[in-house]
């Protein structure tokens, strides 16, 4: 339909010629939209090797440009479906991983995009978000909300580093960017470290306090917890032939996503598991704290077959159809922005093949 109102028409020409000059288009020569995803993501699976590629490469940059003059010492994870520019690792999520040096500091600030930490390698670093400090450990998982001061500091002696999650093409999408830097280097403390997680993180709340804000009220989910529970659900026999064991962090106060457009989760995969296949619309990034194993995904000519170890970070866009693999037993991070489309009302999935 298209290629006949396109084929060459000196009338029909001229008349898209003035439109164009009058800030329009006629819709029947444009294909805004598509049958399906495949037609219209641009993203594809990738992998980018923390070992080999993301860790020295922080080093160096880590030996040109201190944090504070980088303000976040971050490499920004380039999907190569895209073309390069706004940087982003899914049509809709931002990926990054960050690096600090001992005694270094990365300043305080906010902005409306909503931030996740998932944590790689290192000691002794620690977040302070909304005045409360978290001293972050490999496999935590930590909350920034939007328009929530943050700044990361060092006490440690090694390089730290973490990996975040952040919705900035979400953001963008709808305009809505802000950001503004605090006056000090340092946002006051006005918490003490762990408060948030004693007041809401024993399946009970304070008596008399109320909590209104989109976001969980817990910024620190240490990886001890999460990982204990998706044990004993495995060791209970618990297993989704589509993803193993997983289970999401939630906002206690209402049992929704921790932030209101980033869903995140922790899975098992028992010993030499293979999930059955599946897709979603969800856009995922993965990444591995133990074990590992492989990402079969794609169809036809199209399938590749991704290798991952820990802290590897690899991505599934929009309705790819994917299964994993486990050697050993395997625990994955991911995130994605399930939860926000499913607000919207477009997630859907698709287990098994069609
Ligand atoms: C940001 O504020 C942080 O606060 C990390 O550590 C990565 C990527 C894009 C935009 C803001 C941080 C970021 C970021």
């Amino acid at each position: 339909m298209a290629d006949a109102a396109t084929a060459t028409n000196p009338a029909r020409e001229a008349f898209y010629k003035k439109v164009a000059t009058k800030d329009l288009s006629p819709l029947w020569t444009t294909t805004l939209v598509q049958p399906e995803p495949a037609k219209f993501v641009k993203a594809r699976p990738h992998l980018w090797d923390f070992d080999a590629v993301l860790k020295p490469l922080l080093l160096e940059a880590g030996g040109l440009i201190t944090a504070k003059e980088a303000n976040r010492r971050v490499l920004s994870l380039e999907n190569p479906g895209f073309d390069s520019g706004a940087p982003r690792i899914l049509e809709s999520l931002y990926s990054g991983l960050q690096m600090i040096m001992p005694g270094e500091c990365a300043p305080a600030h906010r902005h409306t995009p909503s931030a996740l930490r998932f944590i790689m390698e290192g000691k002794g670093a620690w977040t302070a978000v909304n005045g409360e400090k978290s001293f972050m450990e490999p496999g935590d998982f930590i909350i920034t909300p939007s328009m929530t001061w943050h700044d990361h500091g060092h006490d440690g002696d090694e390089p730290f580093f973490w990996m975040d999650g952040l919705d900035i093409p979400m953001v963008a999408t709808f305009g809505t960017m802000f950001f503004e830097a605090y006056p000090d280097d340092r946002a006051p403390q006005t918490r003490p470290a762990g408060d948030s997680l004693a007041r809401y993180g024993a399946n009970m709340r304070p008596v008399n306090e109320s909590w209104t804000k989109p976001e969980s009220p817990i910024f620190w989910y240490p990886y001890s917890r999460a990982r204990e529970a998706v044990e004993s659900l495995k060791n209970n026999g618990e297993w989704d032939p589509f993803n193993g064991v997983k289970l999401e962090y939630i906002d206690p106060t209402r049992g929704g996503s921790a932030m209101p457009t980033i869903s995140a989760f922790l899975q098992v995969l028992p010993k030499g598991f293979r999930t059955e296949v599946q897709r979603t619309t969800e856009n995922i990034v993965f990444t591995p704290v133990e074990g590992t194993g492989r990402l079969i995904a794609g169809e036809g000519d199209k399938q590749v077959t991704i290798s991952w170890k820990p802290r590897d970070i690899f991505c599934v866009p929009c309705w790819v159809p994917y299964r994993l693999e486990s050697d050993g037993e395997a625990s994955l991070f991911s995130y994605s922005d399930r939860v926000a489309q499913q607000k919207l009302g477009l997630w859907r999935e698709q287990r098994g093949n069609a």
